[in-house]
């Protein structure tokens, strides 16, 4: 039987890829894996027992109804990442501000603590999404300053897929791998090591539902996605549609439209979070004219138009 090698081991070997690293980063993502774990159990569990599914009765700054497990997965996100101490903010969907933490610490998080949360009552795969940067004012505490860096900038970023089974992914810059949690031992184990995606793929994933919306070029691209007879796969959850097409190659667009002129999600902690793990896989991320990566945030919860997927794709919807 192949050597089971822990999230732990392969976050504390991977450690030497940084020299003169502290173990800091290390120490973070041990948090999310915990925190990770317990999001897991609560979400397989389904409420079963504890009054966990459904509306909590408040809304994020979205303006969206917040899930119970929403604010559940966000209060624990940022307990465990307050009491860890290399974090020194948060910059979460679920808050309008800022979460700062008085502890000096080096790294800021911009997380999704759950998204696509509108999918827990029907038992549809929802997700974490993650981006660690380096801390660059210098003042008493974090600013705006920290949060604006482009996604470039990412020390580290992944996501936590809670399917079929609890999935982590996630890069510091040297390739994308995956860990997959056994629930019988409490451990994410190393299942997709180096993750590459295909370079061309016949998966599209698009809410087809806005068509009459998007513009001439992007509803020339699905005609053309469906003269080749490609796949249509739209599960609504962006975690889990990105994660299948990393695995299998396809293309994820949540372009522009009237409703939403500047698409509907966010940069920094989803576009810049997947874009730099498709990238580090051998694929693309775009706003439909630039790089997701290269784009200068302005605000916290800015959104931004996404493709995203096998280069082939993304290209191509490029030129359509
Ligand atoms: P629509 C979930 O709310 C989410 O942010 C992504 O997870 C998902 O891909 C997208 O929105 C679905 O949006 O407008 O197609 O329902």
């Amino acid at each position: 039987m192949a050597d089971i090698k822990t999230l732990s081991e392969f976050i504390v070997e991977r450690q030497s890829d940084f020299p003169g690293s502290t173990g800091d980063l290390s120490a973070l993502l041990t948090a999310i894996r915990l925190a990770g774990k317990i999001v897991s159990r609560e979400a397989n569990k389904a409420g079963l027992l504890a009054d966990i599914l459904g509306a909590a009765g408040s809304e994020n700054v979205q303006g969206e109804a917040q899930q119970k497990l929403d604010v559940y997965a966000n209060n624990l996100f940022i307990r465990m990442m307050r009491t860890q101490g290399t974090v020194c903010a948060v910059a979460s969907e679920e808050n309008d501000d800022i979460v700062h933490f008085d502890n000096g610490g080096k790294y800021v998080v911009a997380m999704d603590p759950l998204d696509g949360s509108s999918n827990i009552d029907v038992n549809v795969s929802i997700g974490t999404i993650f981006s660690i940067y380096r801390r660059i004012s210098t003042g008493p505490k974090a600013t705006m300053e920290d949060f604006m860096q482009p996604g470039s900038a990412q020390v580290a970023a992944g996501y936590i897929v809670y399917g079929s089974s609890t999935m982590l992914v996630y890069t510091t810059g040297h390739g994308v791998n995956g860990f997959t949690l056994d629930p019988s031992i409490g451990t994410f184990c190393l299942s997709h090591p180096n993750i590459t995606t295909p370079q061309e793929g016949s998966i599209y994933s698009v809410n087809e539902g806005n068509y009459y919306e998007f513009s001439d070029g992007v509803r020339n691209y699905i005609d053309d996605c469906k003269r080749q007879k490609m796949s249509a796969r739209y599960i609504g959850s962006l975690v889990a549609d990105f994660h299948r097409n990393l695995l299998k190659g396809g293309i994820y667009f949540y372009p522009a439209t009237a409703k939403a002129p500047k698409g509907k999600l966010r940069l920094l902690y989803e576009a810049n979070t997947l874009a730099l793990i498709v990238e580090q896989a051998g694929g693309m991320a775009t706003d439909g004219t630039t790089r997701i990566l290269d784009l200068k945030p302005t605000e916290l919860h800015q959104r931004c138009p996404l493709f995203i997927g096998s280069k082939g794709m993304v290209q191509k919807a490029m030129r359509s």
